[in-house]
């Protein structure tokens, strides 16, 4: 608890409302996937929201993150709009990507959101090189990188660790390991504990095992971490240990072979209603404050739903449009 108290109450506030706001907007897209509202395919951020939450709360609006398939968190963290957000997913001309590219293809430069990505580690590469220009450009600015532990067994993954670590570059390895790629366990894809031990033994990277479910660890352990980097010693590589709630995507017939237990153990260890507590216990929001920002979130997905809806699909013409830079 005591390093709770050194955060202030402006960010401890923030910390809740991004996480809800993350849980909510989700909950809201599998119930509109499932009526058939939504095409294509959402990766489900439930249960990872303390990642995130606690590591873009660090950063500021001129550094830039990079995500994966499973990115929806990430955007809103990094302050993303909602209405354009969810109208990408919708699949609607008024969406960031106007329409074209849906949930796993929303990028915003304005707020250094430089882009989800559908292909694993695929962001990696991208990172080296945003990295590699902040570094030219000179200042503090960082980069920081989202993936799943399933993305540290691509080749490309080791290519831009190498070079980050030569180079020096202002880069966080922000991974999510939420135990499974698909169906697969980590254990059996990994010949190591924590996936952090390629970044640290293989290429002299340090490298921190975080618990993800904890928003108050994910944010302190960032905030040095980004100390450091800032200051030009590096890149540093955070391993967040976590757990989705859903499928691996939203789809009908998606095989979840996880055990259930399991499941609900990770049910029982979840990063809102934990934080919660820790709010209510220490007396820092009231029920009522929580409620209150509760109806308040609601009422903005309600919002961002209602212009997604209103918002015309891109014609067919639209597809010839945006293709090559001009
Ligand atoms: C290069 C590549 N290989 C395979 C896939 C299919 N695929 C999509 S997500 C995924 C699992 C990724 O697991 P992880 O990186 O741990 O992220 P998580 O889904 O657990 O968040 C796979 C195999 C892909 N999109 N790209």
């Amino acid at each position: 608890m005591k390093s709770q108290m050194k955060i202030e109450m402006e960010k401890l506030v923030h910390l809740y409302q991004v996480m809800l706001t993350i849980r909510r907007f989700e909950e809201r897209v599998i119930i509109d996937y499932q009526s058939g509202a939504i095409p294509g395919i959402v990766h489900s951020y439930i249960g990872q929201e303390a990642v995130a939450t606690g590591v873009c709360t660090n950063l500021r609006l001129d550094d830039r993150i990079i995500s994966n398939h499973r990115g929806h968190g990430h955007c809103i963290a990094k302050g993303a709009d909602l209405n354009r957000m969810m109208a990408e997913i919708y699949g609607r001309k008024t969406g960031y990507c106007k329409g074209k590219g849906g949930s796993m293809h929303i990028a915003d430069f304005g707020i250094g959101m430089l882009g989800a990505n559908g292909i694993v580690a695929g962001g990696l590469p991208i990172a080296g090189g945003a990295a590699l220009a902040a570094q030219l450009e000179g200042g503090d600015k960082v980069v920081v990188v989202f993936f799943g532990e399933g993305a540290t067994n691509e080749g490309e993954f080791h290519e831009v660790l190498n070079l980050a670590s030569i180079w020096k570059l202002p880069l966080v390895f922000a991974c999510e390991n939420n135990l499974y790629s698909v169906n697969t366990p980590v254990q059996y894809a990994t010949g190591l504990e924590h996936v952090s031990e390629r970044a640290t033994g293989g290429y002299g990277i340090p490298g921190v095992v975080v618990d993800g479910n904890d928003v108050v660890a994910v944010y302190e352990t960032t905030k040095k971490a980004l100390a450091s980097v800032r200051a030009g010693e590096g890149p540093v590589f955070l391993e967040f240990i976590t757990y989705r709630w859903r499928g691996h995507y939203e789809a009908p017939g998606m095989p979840d072979l996880r055990p259930v237990e399991e499941l609900e153990s990770w049910k029982r260890k979840c990063p809102v209603a934990g934080f919660e507590r820790v709010l209510l216990e220490n007396d820092i929001m009231s029920k009522q404050a929580l409620e209150e920002i509760n109806v308040q979130v609601m009422q903005q997905i309600g919002d961002a739903v209602s212009y997604a809806i209103a918002s015309p699909f891109p014609t067919p013409e639209d597809a010839l449009e945006d293709v090559f830079s001009s």
